[in-house]
């Protein structure tokens, strides 16, 4: 079998094999990294643009008004070091910092990171036009795979991006693991970049994933669709309700499916039971304090260097240098 289609085959069968563990355990899960099939690209790209998704325009916000200060953080460190970015998608906040550092002449390599290897060719595709004197090597594949990689082919400094709030798509002791490992693929003194979600008025939030357009509700049930087409399953997706919850105690905002009847769905060699209101989760979403992302810093062997935040104070951009 060609390379390509034993690759696919493998991501066939790994989605295949989650699908059936997340929703033949109690309660139904399924995982929030599947939304993003080109349906739910598209999907996603109308979220960042409705009026109550706060989120991109905030983080936007930060990089393109205070794009002077954010490099001088990185240049007064570094005279020449490679970008990272972890889940690149467009590219489109981090360009801001692109051209700024280009326009100053920065010695520096862009490498974008992402699983999507359609969203690799197309930066390599675009980026060039845009910015026709910017170094870049674009890396598919897992995150930490691809930041060994990089590691082994430059040892320059690193400046680590991981915007968007990407971050609140773990939970809590996840997101834990995640930084102690990416400290781990780090030397000291590198930097991290990464973009939080704040905590704020409760209705704010929870309006964010409960658009009145019902984007949201369709980004959550085009997954039921992909299932459908990807495993030939026979989800009745009109039959399932989103249902967005924020917990302020906690900073938790959660998207669940709910059953709209007492139903069965058929997947692979299984029959999945429903209850009637039986829920399946689908996204977690975590806000945070700024003390919490503080403490997160310190408890993964990071030290919090400085926060930019937006006007409102709705999102910060935290820098953390490697100690
Ligand atoms: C990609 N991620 C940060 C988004 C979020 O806000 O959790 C995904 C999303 N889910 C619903 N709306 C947007």
């Amino acid at each position: 079998m060609p390379d390509h289609l034993s690759a696919q085959k493998k991501h066939n069968d790994t989605f295949y094999e989650d699908v059936i563990a997340g929703l033949t355990a109690f309660p139904k899960k399924l995982q929030s990294k599947y939304f993003y099939d080109a349906a739910g690209d598209k999907l996603f790209q109308d979220i960042m643009n409705c009026p109550e998704y706060y989120l991109t325009n905030c983080e936007l916000e930060i990089f393109s008004e205070q794009t002077a200060e954010l490099a001088k953080i990185i240049t007064d460190r570094f005279p020449a070091f490679d970008l990272i970015e972890l889940g690149a998608g467009d590219a489109t906040k981090p360009t801001y910092l692109l051209q700024y550092l280009l326009e100053t002449q920065v010695d520096f390599t862009y490498l974008p990171i992402d699983i999507s290897a359609n969203i690799i060719n197309l930066l390599e595709q675009n980026l060039p036009a845009k910015l026709p004197d910017l170094h870049m090597h674009g890396l598919n594949g897992d995150y930490f795979d691809m930041l060994k990689e990089a590691r082994q082919f430059s040892s320059r400094p690193k400046v680590v991006l991981f915007m968007g709030s990407n971050i609140g798509n773990m939970p809590v002791k996840e997101a834990l693991g995640f930084c102690s490992a990416l400290r781990h693929e780090l030397s000291p003194d590198d930097l991290a970049i990464i973009g939080f979600d704040l905590k704020k008025n409760p209705k704010t939030i929870l309006a964010a994933y409960n658009d009145t357009a019902s984007i949201t509700q369709n980004f959550n049930l085009n997954l039921l669709s992909r299932i459908n087409r990807e495993l030939q399953a026979d989800f009745h997706i009109n039959q399932f309700d989103h249902y967005p919850t924020y917990n302020p105690e906690t900073g938790t905002c959660k998207s669940y499916l709910i059953s709209l009847a007492k139903q069965q769905v058929k997947l692979g060699g299984h029959l999945i039971q429903f209850e009637e209101n039986e829920l399946i989760d689908m996204e977690v979403s975590q806000k945070y304090s700024l003390e919490e992302t503080d403490q997160l810093a310190n408890e993964t062997g990071f030290q919090p260097v400085k926060h930019f935040f937006d006007d409102k104070k709705w999102f910060v951009d935290v820098i953390w240098k490697c100690v």
